[in-house]
């Protein structure tokens, strides 16, 4: 059997880390509050006021803490096994038929205002799809890329979109600087590895559901698309078939975004008609309650991590990197490494700020005697290993994550040029490096004496 949202949910039920809720619950008002409250246990709704047959799934996970079940490894293991098993690509094959084709509508039959669309944040445009994953592709190649958006409910087939300047928007770019709409897919549910996938920023060109076979370690299963020239994942709960017009810009947002605000990202931004919806006949919906340190931002945190990862191991022809830790609203990261030479540190973190990711600013690196997924520990290494005068770095003038509203705007969201420029930050918090193993000696850690022998559990 492959990999979906129903063996996920059956994995999170047998590691005893699922709710099932049963009392009804409106998706428009109440999902919300209950997903944003559920940080470590996710949560699957089976009766939605006013959405008879529905069930939803959401927070599974609601933190990087619980992420590990999906990769059956510990916390420290899983950047590097998704680095292990993203090293080669996996395969989609094209079968006859799937789930996601149980329930076909077309043109007038289509209504999302029935599906159980929940709004995330009181201040949100109303509410939006939170978990659809596009397909699109490059009309110039016919290569296929796989990426998040938000979508704005605005009618029975109609969304407003984000598209963030990065590969699905150049697809669009490259559409509508043709005069035409940008034929795409969404799929709405599906085994959290897609997520993952669709939120690995990699090169252009290149397919990330291909990526999602990867991490599932199986085949990707597709199926064509019944009104477009396209294949979706033969497993997906729900698909939505249609196509993002050219030259429409709509007002759009504001959206509860990863960084724990609600406005950047938001104004004139592009429209999504839709023409097909293809389901499963007892399709679960997802909603993604977003924000610094829920669901949105796991789907963020492990592929950054992980592709940060990937390229800072070999900065100047190797490094002893061995984890990568993105903080609360993503624009910081932790690098734990050991440090052999001066200056390898500062390598290693310029490359960190200068990835395939826009986002980080801040980075830090720590040495291995650190715990990251401590945060004292990583203050306490900043504290005491940290030179202020000579270890913490500001580069000026770099390009910045364009919803990082901390930082100047130039251009607006649904045009061209969008972007932010301001600082970022480097702070070395490595203590002195293996080749000087008289200064790196006065930072090792103390420990107490009998430390390994005595037990305090046989003194009780
Ligand atoms: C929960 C979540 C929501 C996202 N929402 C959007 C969005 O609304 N618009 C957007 O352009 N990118 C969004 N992203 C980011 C992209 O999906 C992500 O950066 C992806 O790597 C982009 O793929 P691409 O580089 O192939 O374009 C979101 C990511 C996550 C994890
Ligand atoms: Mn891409």
């Amino acid at each position: 059997m492959k990999k979906d949202i129903r063996t996920w949910i059956d994995q999170l039920r047998g590691a005893g880390v699922l709710d099932t809720i049963s009392k009804p619950v409106d998706p428009r008002t109440q999902m919300g509050a209950l997903l944003w409250q559920s940080r470590e246990r996710a949560l699957l709704f089976d009766n939605l006021a006013g959405y008879p047959g529905w069930r939803c799934l959401g927070q599974a996970p609601g933190d990087v803490r619980l992420a590990p079940l999906a990769f059956g490894c510990d916390r420290n293991e899983m950047v590097p096994e998704f680095v292990r098993r993203t090293q080669e690509s996996g395969t989609t094959r094209l079968v006859p038929s799937g789930p996601v084709k149980e329930r076909i509508l077309k043109g007038d039959e289509v209504d999302i205002t029935k599906l159980p669309i929940h709004q995330c944040g009181i201040r949100d445009g109303g509410p939006f799809i939170s978990a659809g994953l596009m397909i699109s592709k490059d009309p110039d190649t016919g290569n296929r890329n796989l990426s998040f958006h938000r979508l704005q409910m605005k009618g029975p087939r109609k969304t407003g979109i984000l598209l963030y300047p990065r590969h699905g928007w150049t697809n669009y770019q490259k559409h509508e600087s043709k005069g035409e709409s940008m034929p795409v897919a969404f799929m709405i549910g599906h085994h959290p590895m897609y997520y993952f996938a669709a939120a690995t920023t990699t090169d252009y060109g290149r397919d990330e559901l291909t990526i999602a076979s990867a991490l599932l370690e199986e085949e990707v299963e597709m199926v064509k698309c019944e009104t477009l020239d396209m294949e979706v994942p033969a497993q997906a709960e729900v698909v939505l078939e249609g196509e993002i017009l050219p030259h429409v810009r709509e007002e759009e947002g504001p959206f509860s975004e990863f960084q724990d605000y609600y406005l950047a990202g938001a104004g004139q931004n592009p429209v999504f008609q839709i023409n097909a919806i293809t389901m499963r006949g007892d399709a679960i919906f997802k909603n993604i309650q977003n924000g610094a340190e829920v669901e949105g931002c796991v789907y963020h945190k492990v592929p950054m991590s992980a592709q940060i990862l990937r390229r800072i191991r070999n900065v100047g022809g190797g490094t002893q990197v061995k984890n990568v830790l993105a903080l609360p609203g993503i624009f910081g990261i932790v690098v734990q490494m050991n440090s052999r030479y001066y200056g390898e540190a500062r390598n290693v973190l310029m490359a960190a700020l200068s990835s395939e990711y826009q986002h980080p600013k801040v980075a830090i690196a720590v040495d291995e005697d650190v715990d990251i997924f401590n945060y004292a520990d990583v203050l306490w290494a900043i504290s005491t290993r940290v030179n202020p005068a000579e270890d913490i770095i500001t580069i000026p003038g770099a390009k910045i994550h364009a919803m990082d509203p901390s930082c100047q705007e130039v251009g607006k969201p649904g045009a061209p040029g969008w972007h932010r420029v301001g600082g970022k930050v480097m702070i070395d918090a490595t203590k002195p490096p293996e080749c000087d193993p008289a200064r790196r000696f006065e930072f090792e850690r103390l420990q107490p004496m009998g430390a390994g022998k005595v037990r305090l559990e046989d003194f009780l």
